[in-house]
C-alpha cells in the first residue's frame, strides 16, 4: 500500500503531492513500483498534528480519488475517519476505507456500512493532538487486541460483514517505544481475530527515538521492521518507500510460505 499524501503538512513528503496532477504522477510511480494499493490522505495523523475540517478534507482527498480512479488502473484506499468523506470516497470511485479511528466518529460505522467499502479498522486512543501524551498499557498486545474485537462487533451491528474488514495495531499511535516494540515481537496475537493484518510503520518516529535517525534516514529501519511484520502474519505493508518494500515484503512473503 503506497501512501499520497494530500495535505500541505504531511510529515514526511512536506505537502509535496497537494497539486491533482502532481498526485497522479506519484500514484502512477508507486503502481509501477509495485504497490497494489494507494491509499489517499487529506488528514494528517502524525502525533501532534492539527484537525482539518470536513470541508478542506473533502476538498484535497475528492478530487485526487477522482483522478486516480478515472485515470489509472488502481485500487484506491481512502484514509479517512469522517462519515462525509467516506461518503465522498465511496462515490469517486474509492475500493477500500481506513480509519485510524476505527469508524469511531460520529456517523462513520454508518457511512462505512453504507459504502460497501472494505474497511480498515486501527487502533488509536485519543487524538493524533493528544496521543503520545503518556500512553500507558497493563497489556499492549492484548489491549490492542480486545480493542480490534469490540470494533469488529460494532461493524457487525451495522451490517458490516467480517469479510469486508482488515485490521491493524496502529504503530505509533498512542504507544511508546517500548509498546510498539512489544506489539510487534506478539504482533501474531492478532492472528486470533482471523482477519486479513495491515501494518504502517514506514519511516515513523520511533526509529528516530530508537535509532537517533531522521525521517529521511529511517529507510532501512522501516524495511526489518516490514519484515518481521509480515513473519508475524502482515498482509498489507502501508509505505512511502514502495519499490523497496515491494522487495522485502516478497521476499518474507515467499519465506514464510516455503517448507521443507
Ligand atoms: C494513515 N496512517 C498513518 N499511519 C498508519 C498506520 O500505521 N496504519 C494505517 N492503517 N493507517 C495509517
Amino acid at each position: 500500500m503506497g501512501i499520497l499524501n494530500v495535505t500541505p503538512d504531511s510529515f514526511s513528503d512536506g505537502g509535496r503531492f497537494t497539486e491533482r496532477d502532481a498526485a497522479l504522477r506519484q500514484a502512477e510511480r508507486m503502481l509501477a513500483d509495485g504497490a497494489a494499493i494507494i491509499d489517499v490522505g487529506g488528514e494528517s495523523t502524525r502525533p501532534g498534528a492539527a484537525p482539518v475540517s470536513e470541508q478542506q478534507e473533502l476538498d484535497r482527498v475528492v478530487p485526487v480519488v477522482e483522478a486516480l480512479t478515472s485515470e489509472l488502473d488502481a485500487l484506491v484506499s481512502v484514509d479517512t475517519s469522517t462519515a462525509a468523506v467516506i461518503h465522498g470516497a465511496a462515490a469517486a470511485g474509492a475500493g477500500m476505507i481506513n480509519d485510524v479511528r476505527a469508524l469511531r466518529r460520529s456517523g462513520a460505522l454508518d457511512a462505512a456500512a453504507a459504502s460497501g467499502l472494505p474497511v480498515c479498522l486501527m487502533h488509536m486512543r485519543g487524538e493524533p493532538g493528544n496521543m503520545q501524551d503518556d500512553p500507558r498499557y497493563q497489556d499492549v498486545t492484548a489491549e490492542v487486541v480486545d480493542f480490534l474485537r469490540q470494533r469488529i462487533a460494532a461493524c457487525g451491528q451495522v451490517g458490516i460483514p467480517r469479510e469486508r474488514l482488515l485490521v491493524d495495531p496502529g504503530f505509533g499511535f498512542a504507544k511508546t517505544v517500548a509498546h510498539n516494540l512489544t506489539l510487534m515481537h506478539e504482533m501474531a496475537a492478532l492472528q486470533e481475530l482471523a482477519l486479513p493484518i495491515l501494518i504502517g510503520i514506514s519511516r515513523k518516529s520511533l526509529f528516530g527515538k530508537l535509532l537517533g535517525r531522521d525521517v529521511n534516514e529511517r529507510l532501512p529501519a522501516s524495511l526489518a521492521a516490514a519484515v518481521m511484520c509480515v513473519e508475524r502474519g502482515a498482509m498489507i505493508v502501508r509505505a512511502h518507500d514502495v519499490k523497496e518494500t515491494v522487495d522485502v515484503v516478497r521476499l518474507a512473503h515467499a519465506v514464510r510460505q516455503s517448507s521443507g
